[in-house]
């Protein structure tokens, strides 16, 4: 791969940049070269993958089941790789994406080891400028964010981390080398997926492990197991059909979706059906009633068969107890699940320290202390989590109209249309931003779904050669008000999540996915594009240039 000259004061120019190169990136990159674009995708690390390539923690894995967690869009992709579990392995996924990067020969296209630091909009000639850690200057039309909506990882400012004389990690940043805990004391904060993920498996190694924990979150077991040969070939043969059906649902999987509501049967039929799917395992679970999300009540009967569960399995009461979710509706939280993570609390060597009773005061040389108590650790590891949805895009500076940084629009929370655009920032467009169904969905058909939206609005673009496309500022508006009100009608908005932005200090509260239902946004979608790109302004670039011209000789501000 040829890097753009950054000495030189010409730029480099392409049709169209992507930022990020995951399962977002390379499918976009594959559309954009179909559709006979000049294109570059740049990738912070050094190689393919987005998440799947900086999450290496011990025991991450896919909360979606493998046969559904991988692209549809080849047909001969689909039926030609084999996956060995259940639920797929961070490394098996890793070597599914850089299988897809070779199979469509897209890394001549990816820069590596380089990221996007800045883009501005140039009003005047109706491009964006680019400029990347390495130097590279380069200009294209279009910008296209793959960025990922949990790929900006999060480490709390806790006083003394500079001071620990063990070693520390991020799950989200984890080392490529086997990091050994074997014979070590491990610290683990964080009871989120990631971290119920890695302590069973961390414990299997370390000396001792203390988890500390915030909140409590509910998790099903996964049931993790080999798929059989017979099972892939079952699925493989119907995989066009299941894609389908699978695009119509809520959330993009096939899950049994509940037609009953909880008070539709008795207390005996509703403890069975929770028992069934328990033994089925995964977020099944929460789809058991069709008002689990919509009703407290309903949602209380499925959460207190889950701390049911838990009493059952964590042998110390105090212990169980304090792993027992309370304070919010399941499924409100990204719902975890594990293998073994309650069992792993009846193990000598792991204990739990209750940071609400207890909150962490310093980091200190030799551990962590907190109001209790001094625990001495070889190693901590950070499970807390993300700035979700909106902050890989704040870790570029992204300027539109008027020189006017996204940041600043977004100042009071994320503002798009369809969670594909926003106003004031022509030919930019997200890769399940905010406002679209992303992290409620299996992620891989949300990419798919938005990755072919974009290329078709391009391709409406090319062949009636226009080269703006920016979203009206009352599409926006009413898309905006929409995906709150729909919000709002959930249990959602009640839980401070990473979905609300609430695990970040100081971002704003606002609910960040679209949650109107994967099967619906994409009939909106739809919509949208039979309607002629309802709510989107297109433009020509010369068009553009004489308003410049003619906002120029007036000296008007662009709006
Ligand atoms: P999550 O789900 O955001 O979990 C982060 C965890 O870290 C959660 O238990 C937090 O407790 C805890 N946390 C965060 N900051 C702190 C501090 N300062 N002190 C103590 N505990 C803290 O991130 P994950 O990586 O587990 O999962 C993210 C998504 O990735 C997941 O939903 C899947 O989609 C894959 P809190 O709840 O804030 O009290």
């Amino acid at each position: 791969m040829n890097r753009a000259d950054p000495s030189s004061s010409t730029y480099t120019t392409f049709d169209a940049v992507v930022v990020g190169a995951g399962f977002a990136g390379l499918y976009m990159l594959y559309r954009l070269r179909q559709l006979g674009l000049r294109v570059r995708a740049y990738e912070a690390g050094d190689g393919v993958g987005g998440t799947w390539y900086w999450n290496r923690y011990p025991g991450a894995r896919c909360d979606v089941e493998s046969m559904q967690y991988s692209y549809s869009f080849s047909e001969d992709l689909q039926r030609e790789w084999h996956w060995t579990e259940r639920y797929p392995q961070q490394e098996e996924i890793l070597r599914y994406i850089n299988h897809v990067a070779d199979r469509f020969d897209l890394r001549r296209d990816i820069q590596l080891e380089t990221r996007v630091i800045k883009a501005v909009h140039d009003e005047k000639n109706s491009q964006w400028t680019v400029l990347t850690d390495r130097g590279d200057k380069v200009v294209t039309r279009f910008l296209i964010s793959a960025a990922g909506c949990l790929s900006a990882g999060r480490v709390p400012d806790i006083t003394g981390l500079d001071s620990f004389k063990g070693k520390w990690f991020h799950t989200g940043n984890w080392p490529h080398e086997k990091v050994d805990f074997t014979g070590r004391r491990v610290g683990v904060i964080g009871t989120g997926s990631s971290g119920i993920q890695a302590i069973p498996v961390i414990a299997r190694e370390a000396a001792q492990v203390v988890v500390f924990q915030r909140t409590p979150n509910f998790s099903i077991p996964a049931w993790n197991r080999p798929l059989t040969e017979e099972e892939q070939l079952a699925w493989k043969a119907k995989y066009p059909e299941h894609r389908e059906k699978a695009r119509r649902t809520r959330s993009g999987i096939l899950y049994e979706y509940s037609q009953r509501a909880t008070n539709d049967v008795n207390e005996e039929e509703r403890q069975q059906e929770y028992e069934r799917r328990w033994k089925r395992g995964g977020a099944n679970f929460t789809h058991a009633f069709n008002d689990i999300f919509i009703n407290r009540e309903s949602n209380d009967k499925a959460a207190e068969f889950v701390r049911n569960k838990i009493r059952c399995t964590v042998k110390d009461p105090k212990v169980a107890e304090l792993l027992s979710p309370n304070d919010h509706a399941i499924g409100t939280k990204r719902i975890c699940v594990d293998t073994d993570y309650y069992e792993t609390f009846n193990l000598e060597h792991v204990s739990l320290v209750d940071l609400r009773a207890t909150p962490i005061q310093e980091i200190v040389p030799a551990g962590i202390r907190t109001d209790a108590a001094t625990y001495e650790l070889d190693a901590i590891v950070f499970a807390t989590g993300y700035d979700a949805v909106t902050g890989s895009l704040d870790r570029i500076e992204i300027r539109g109209r008027g020189g006017k940084a996204l940041k600043d629009k977004w100042s009071e929370g994320p503002r798009t249309y369809l969670g594909l655009m926003t106003a004031g920032f022509p030919n930019l467009f997200f890769i399940t931003g905010p406002g679209s169904p992303s992290v409620l969905t299996n992620v891989v058909v949300a990419i798919e779904q938005h990755v072919d939206w974009i290329s078709r609005c391009l391709q409406h673009m090319q062949a009636e050669d226009l080269d703006v496309a920016e979203p009206m500022a009352a599409a926006e508006n009413e898309w905006v008000a929409h995906v709150n009100e729909v919000a709002d009608k959930t249990l959602f908005p009640s839980t401070k999540s990473w979905y609300m932005g609430a695990n970040v200090p100081g971002k704003p509260r606002v609910f960040l996915p679209y949650v109107g239902g994967f099967g619906n946004y994409t009939s909106i979608c739809e919509e949208v594009v039979a309607e002629g790109y309802r709510g989107v302004r297109f433009g020509s670039a010369n068009a553009a240039k004489d308003r410049a011209a003619v906002d120029e000789a007036f000296s008007m501000p662009h709006r």
